[in-house]
């Protein structure tokens, strides 16, 4: 298919099964469609009014071939949706060791932020061959982060954090675009996607300047906006201390258990009486209006790196 003329360029290691489910998609697709339109039209010429055509001993209805072609449909088509979905499950689940990005999307342009700290915006470096595992939300309108070379595509809702991973796995540069239709200047919200090898990319790091880590700015603000006053040890109020708490599970006032990840830290410091920690006063205050996307990316960064699994890479 990659001799095909405007094909786009195949950039992970996904891309070439994405394409072949679609190639077989529109196969049998057309395939049905074709073999229906033929008979249609076939049996109208052959049977139209005035035609010679034998009526004699019209077919009864056989039950025989009634089940039999349905159920051959069905399974072509179950077939389909189970090989679909499997490549979905596979797409939105990533592996653990997965290299963190955040990116925040706003009208009219991506932001990144790499957990060595360093910013950019409308584009994005990463490292060939490695799995990188995007943390992404709007801070205004829905957006849609897409990088067709990637054969990836996710809606970014404002209010929540949307996940998603790739391996690119071929040096290059390919465009990336809002794909969700957000303003005036929707058309120009886009950028580049930089595969670089793993030594480029270490240079371009270090090129970026003497960052502090995106987890020691959120340790920072940690303590600016006075969460630490609360959730460290000598606090006035009780509340729960955050070592350990990442990728662990929490069990909720209301009886039921959650695992923290980025989406529950998000929302507990957006929303914290929504899911109240068990055997706590939901005496948090909201922060929402108070704490930009950018600023949350960090804070979570922060108490993903004092969790358990991963520690501040
Ligand atoms: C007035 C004290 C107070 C302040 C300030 C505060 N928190 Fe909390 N926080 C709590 C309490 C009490 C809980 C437990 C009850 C709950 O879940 O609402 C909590 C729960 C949490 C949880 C869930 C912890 C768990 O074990 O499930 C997170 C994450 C969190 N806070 C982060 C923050 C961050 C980040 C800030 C600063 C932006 C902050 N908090 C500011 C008191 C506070
Ligand atoms: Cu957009």
């Amino acid at each position: 298919m990659h001799g095909f003329p405007w094909w786009p360029a195949t950039a992970s290691a996904y891309a070439g099964t994405i394409d072949f489910l679609f190639g077989s998609l529109l196969v049998v697709a057309a395939l049905t469609s074709g073999l229906v339109f033929f008979l249609l039209l076939f049996f109208a010429n052959k049977y139209r009014h005035g035609s010679n055509a034998d009526r004699s001993g019209a077919i009864r209805k056989t039950w025989r071939f009634e089940v039999a072609w349905t159920a051959a449909t069905l399974l072509v088509f179950v077939g389909m949706a189970v090989w679909g979905s499997t490549i979905y499950l596979r797409l939105y689940n990533p592996p653990a060791d997965a290299l963190q990005i955040f990116i925040v999307g706003k009208q009219w342009m991506w932001k990144a932020q790499h957990p060595g700290g360093q910013r950019e915006i409308n584009e994005l470096h990463v490292p060939v061959g490695q799995d990188v595992r995007l943390v992404m939300a709007s801070q205004d309108v829905i957006h849609s982060f897409f990088v067709p070379a990637l054969r990836i595509k996710q809606d970014v809702v404002p209010g929540r954090y949307e996940t998603m991973w790739f391996r690119a796995d071929k040096v290059g540069r390919y465009h990336l675009f809002c794909a969700e239709y957000c303003g005036t200047d929707h058309a120009h919200m886009g950028g580049w996607l930089t595969v670089m090898n793993p030594r480029d990319f270490a240079n371009w790091l270090e090129d970026q300047g003497g960052q502090t880590t995106l987890a020691a700015q959120g340790e920072e603000l940690f303590r600016r906006y006075g969460c630490s006053g609360c959730h460290e040890s000598g606090g006035t109020v009780r509340a729960p201390h955050l070592e350990g708490v990442f990728g662990s599970p929490v069990p909720l006032s209301d009886g039921s258990v959650v695992i923290a990840d980025e989406r529950y830290v998000r929302d507990s410091i957006l929303n914290p009486k929504g899911q109240v920690a068990a055997g706590y006063a939901p005496v948090m205050p909201t922060f929402a209006g108070q704490v930009s996307e950018d600023d949350l990316a960090k804070l979570v960064a922060y108490i993903e790196s004092i969790g358990p699994e991963r520690s501040g890479s």
